[in-house]
């Protein structure tokens, strides 16, 4: 039996990451693959509580402490989903270890530290990057009501995001295998979606276990 596959979803706040990862689950799901969705942070947990009140204002926490909780609230849920991988399931995971460099270090933290907590996690197979402006994203529903919701400091998380994804296109140049793709979201939801399907399509298959890992 393969294990499941890992695919991440990240991007800028409202970027069109849930609809997308809705869809992807729901085609798989059609095809009679077993698919379950994640997001992080996952809130419903006690770390995930102290994260939501944070973003909801409710509650101030120093920069470090706060990226050290998002990293926690990933590591607290890790053995869970590899179980999940390891039996077949294909994981479609709404933001992981690269939102969380990109916004700590949009506030100015150390971008080596950043990545340091999330070393040893397991790498998405394919990291599917939703490539938008802050201004088109601040003109979609919602927004404004979170911490981070700003149009001035989603830019700087994107220039953050534009570091990440040259360095993590060179490593699956590298690799010889794409494990990272930056896709315009600012295109129709069916184009989209059918060329995330294809980048899906061609992730290779593994064995339970057999995973890489973040690391320097
Ligand atoms: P979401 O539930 O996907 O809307 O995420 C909530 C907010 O938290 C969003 O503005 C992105 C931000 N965020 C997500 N993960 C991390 C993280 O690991 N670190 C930091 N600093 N922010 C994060």
């Amino acid at each position: 039996m393969l294990r499941g596959k890992f695919i991440l979803f990240e991007g800028l706040d409202r970027s069109g990451k849930s609809t997308q990862a809705r869809k992807l689950a729901e085609a798989l799901k059609e095809r009679g693959s077993r698919v379950e969705q994640r997001h992080y942070p996952e809130r419903s947990t006690q770390v995930g509580s102290a994260i939501n009140s944070y973003l909801t204002k409710t509650k101030s926490l120093n920069d470090q402490a706060i990226h050290l909780l998002f990293s926690a609230n990933r590591w607290e849920l890790q053995q869970a989903l590899v179980d999940l991988l390891d039996s077949g399931v294909t994981v479609v995971v709404d933001r992981y270890v690269y939102s969380g460099v990109a916004f700590s270090s949009a506030k100015g933290l150390d971008r080596e530290w950043c990545w340091q907590s999330d070393f040893g996690l397991v790498r998405p197979d394919l990291t599917i990057f939703l490539d938008i402006s802050p201004e088109e994203a601040s003109s979609r529903g919602g927004y404004g009501e979170e911490i981070y919701e700003k149009v001035s400091f989603q830019s700087k998380v994107k220039a953050e995001f534009a570091l990440i994804a040259a360095k993590e296109e060179i490593r699956s140049s590298e690799a010889g295998k794409a494990s990272w793709v930056s896709l315009n979201a600012q295109t129709s939801l069916e184009t989209l979606h059918a060329q995330i399907l294809s980048h899906v399509d061609a992730v290779p298959d593994r064995l339970p276990g057999d995973y890489d890992f973040m690391q320097k």
